[in-house]
């Protein structure tokens, strides 16, 4: 090819996508003049100066033919599109808005309802040390607790954090000497979950902690109803029932009462589907600190006390909004989003 032959092939270019086209044709990955320049490899010895020297020359030509040619036909679209005339008439493009995620709706209520409460929210790491998500909170490596929250691991032993827990010592750590302490926090946490209807394998919590002096299971109860009402409406009851966490003593399971049967267990003379009949959702757990907990961020058991709680706001946007399977709420199903 000549230089000649280059420059006509550039200055044929009519409009920017025919430029498009030569370029790729001249010096695109499969272009002639970078064929050309890479068969230069191929001749014997004595040639390969010579040619490559042509090689490269005509490929420095084409690319500022093509510099030059891009420029102009720019120039020109540009002036084209400025003397179209605007039709002010022409219908508008409608915006799709984005709008709030179920679980993003409770949990923003949840925090309203603790706020009034005079609760502030905190936050916590997504991958957190070992000793933060279990050890602190008295579940040792042996401990048969960590099977309820099988989990992954990362290099250097730290782990996306399996509950919103250990936010509870990350604060106590920071703020023991300046107590009470009333925080909530919500947050994104993993397991490795056989998933179902009421299981996901990434999910959120929101976690609850209390700590000052006096603090007893009746401040729980009082301020778990208070949560419920406020997102599930007046008339809702809490049913603590005893469970088991290392970190809290006494450990209780918090249930509301079904917002579907009213607690009856019973809708037209059937079975409440939603409750299977017991009149109760089971929604989280929560307790009192363990005093070795408080111990463990420094923190004098003797003179204080405090309760956590830890729920799961995908369970409680179900009841709410009628969802069969909280998995629902991450599939990327606009059909189903948008009816928030
Ligand atoms: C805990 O995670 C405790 N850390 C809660 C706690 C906090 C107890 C403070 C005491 C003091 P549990 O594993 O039960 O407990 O989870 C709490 C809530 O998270 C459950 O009640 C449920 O609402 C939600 N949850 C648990 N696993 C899943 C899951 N796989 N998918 C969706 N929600 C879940």
């Amino acid at each position: 090819m000549t230089e000649e032959q280059i420059r006509l092939a550039v200055t044929g270019a009519k409009s920017l996508d025919q430029l498009e086209l030569v370029r790729v044709e001249l010096v695109g990955r499969k272009g002639s003049l970078t064929e050309q320049l890479r068969r230069v490899g191929d001749l014997p010895a004595a040639e390969r100066s010579s040619a490559g020297a042509e090689a490269n020359r005509l490929r420095l030509a084409a690319e500022a033919a093509l510099k030059l040619r891009f420029a102009e036909l720019r120039a020109a679209a540009t002036k084209s599109e400025l003397s179209t005339p605007l039709d002010l008439t022409a219908p508008g493009v409608t915006l799709a808005l984005g709008h709030r995620h179920p679980v993003s709706l409770v949990l923003d209520e949840l925090i309203e309802v603790f706020w009034q409460m005079g609760y502030q929210v905190a936050d916590g790491p997504e991958v957190e040390t070992e000793w933060h998500n279990f050890e602190a909170l008295n579940i040792p490596e042996t401990h048969p607790a960590r099977d309820m929250q099988d989990t992954f691991y990362l290099e250097g032993g730290n782990l996306p954090r399996t509950h919103t827990s250990g936010v509870q010592i990350r604060f106590m750590q920071a703020h023991k000497d300046d107590l009470p302490i009333r925080i909530v926090s919500p947050g994104k946490v993993y397991r490795n979950e056989d998933e179902d209807a009421r299981h996901s394998w990434s999910f959120y919590q929101i976690e609850g902690l209390v700590v000052d002096e006096g603090i007893s299971l009746a401040d729980l109860k009082g301020t778990l109803e208070a949560m419920m009402v406020g997102v599930l409406g007046e008339g809702t009851k809490v049913r603590l029932r005893p469970n088991y966490f290392p970190y809290t003593e006494p450990s209780v399971e918090m249930d509301a009462s079904c917002v579907i049967c009213s607690g009856t267990g019973v809708v037209d003379g059937a079975s409440c589907k939603l409750c299977s009949g017991t009149g109760w959702l089971e929604l989280g757990g929560a307790g009192m600190v363990h005093p070795q907990v408080l111990r463990n961020v420094g923190i004098d058991p003797v003179r204080y006390s405090g309760f956590a709680f830890g729920f799961g706001p995908e369970r409680i946007a179900a009841i709410k909004y009628n969802v069969g399977d909280v998995r629902e709420f991450w599939r990327p199903n606009f059909n189903f989003l948008d009816q928030f």
